[in-house]
């Protein structure tokens, strides 16, 4: 566990006890301390959040899209890595929203009485509107008002047109990458704040909610846990089975290295190596493949991440008492899944996507305070899930390749591939 986890930790647990014991000794002095102190210093970090969003999310794209190449440079292989990273993150979304709305872990007004009613939600958008809504008019009117959907389609479209055009734009490809880099690096100072952040808005959410936001917190995670365990040991178990033909304990047992790892350092893009190593090692997947499907996998898929946002804004949803429309919840997939093509797996990343998430549904960002302060603990658990989807489809592109005689049984290609 590296060790600004362990401070974000420090910090939710000290602003959690401080938000639960002191308003019940000297309910003016945590007033005062609320206002001054843990109000601004949550606000500035939510800022912080919210700052990065735009840019990271048109540059990652952009990079990302453009990295994948063009259809015809992907191939056939790489074709079906992208279909099946965009199917398994839809069905990890819906299966988040839907746990979300069974469990109903929200409860209207958590944030203080009259935050439900006060609340205005946008009008709901028929689902065929909100489609057509995606192609921007002015994608540049659309980054000013965060328009997110708008915002990924033009990223989509710039990142294959600079696919397609390749080196006559390798100029502008790295400013692209450069800019995206960056950000990146925007992320991790913005990181670095989060152990006060977290103990701000820790804080000041559980003074203000009192102890019955600590249970819709625990139903809140346990929501998300049980989602990810879920998407984790059955959905993969049965695509490695069914599809890999590996048996599931074989595969847990060959990937636990990578899978332990991923928990202490909440991030996907320091674990590929021991990633893909385990994959290559201990489940046979050969070099080619796995060299191909890992490292995409790292940036364009995270299931784990698309439970947690896909639960976060169905709770936060509950919270503002705004029962989310199909047409709401299409965005919400959509947005999850496109957006995290092009995020890089680093610890936090998850977090501010959400900001995005909630944007697209015009739910307000503030509402993540409550839930940020207990992030990094879910962030460690949804990376192992993020990078095992990776290795599953390693294992079954490998096999289906082998199989189609396109890679030998050693692992080298084939000319007939
Ligand atoms: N920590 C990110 C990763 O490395 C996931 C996230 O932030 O949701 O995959």
């Amino acid at each position: 566990m590296n060790k600004l986890t362990i401070k974000i930790l420090i910090g939710l647990f000290l602003g959690a006890a401080l938000g639960l014991t002191m308003p019940a000794v000297y309910q003016e002095g945590f007033d005062w301390l609320n206002q001054y102190v843990l109000d601004p210093a949550g606000s500035i970090f939510l800022r912080l959040i919210m700052m990065v969003v735009v840019p990271l999310v048109f540059l990652s794209l952009v990079v990302g899209v453009s990295d994948l190449g063009s259809p015809k440079q992907l191939g056939r292989m790489g074709m079906k890595t992208i279909a099946f990273f965009l199917a398994t993150s839809a069905i990890s979304l819906t299966l988040g929203i839907a746990a979300a709305l069974v469990i109903q872990p929200g409860t209207p007004n958590l944030l203080g009485e009259g935050v439900a009613e006060e609340y205005q939600p946008p009008e709901a958008v028929p689902v065929m509107d909100t489609l057509v809504n995606i192609i921007p008019e002015n994608p540049i009117q659309a980054m000013a008002n965060m328009e997110m959907l708008q915002i990924i389609a033009f990223a989509i479209f710039v990142g294959l047109a600079m696919a397609v055009l390749g080196d006559k734009v390798t100029t502008v490809k790295s400013f692209f990458t450069q800019a995206n880099d960056i950000m990146m690096k925007i992320v991790t100072f913005v990181m670095g704040f989060a152990p006060i952040g977290a103990f701000a808005l820790i804080a000041s959410a559980l003074g203000e909610a009192g102890w019955g936001a600590v249970g819709d917190l625990l139903a809140y995670m346990l929501t998300v846990v049980g989602v990810l365990f879920f998407h984790m040991f059955v959905v993969y178990s049965l695509i490695v089975w069914f599809l890999g033909r590996m048996n599931p304990l074989t595969f847990f047992k060959g990937f636990a290295p990578a899978i332990t790892m991923a928990f202490s350092l909440s991030s996907s893009n320091a674990v590929l190596p021991l990633s893909m190593k385990s994959a290559q090692e201990n489940l046979g997947v050969s070099k080619q493949v796995s060299g191909f499907v890992q490292p995409l996998g790292a940036t364009i898929n995270m299931d784990g991440t698309g439970i947690m946002q896909a639960v976060a804004t169905v709770f936060i949803a509950q919270v503002y008492g705004q029962d989310l429309s199909l047409s709401a919840m299409l965005v919400i997939v959509l947005t999850a899944t496109l957006a995290s093509i092009g995020t890089a797996g680093v610890p936090g990343v998850g977090m501010i996507m959400l900001a995005m998430v909630l944007a697209s549904v015009g739910l307000p960002a503030e509402a993540i305070g409550l839930i940020i302060g207990v992030d990094r603990i879910l962030d460690m658990m949804r990376t192992s899930v993020n990078i095992t989807g990776d290795a599953v489809l390693a294992v079954i592109v490998d096999r289906s390749e082998k199989k189609r005689g396109a890679i030998d049984e050693n692992g080298n290609a084939t000319e007939a591939s």
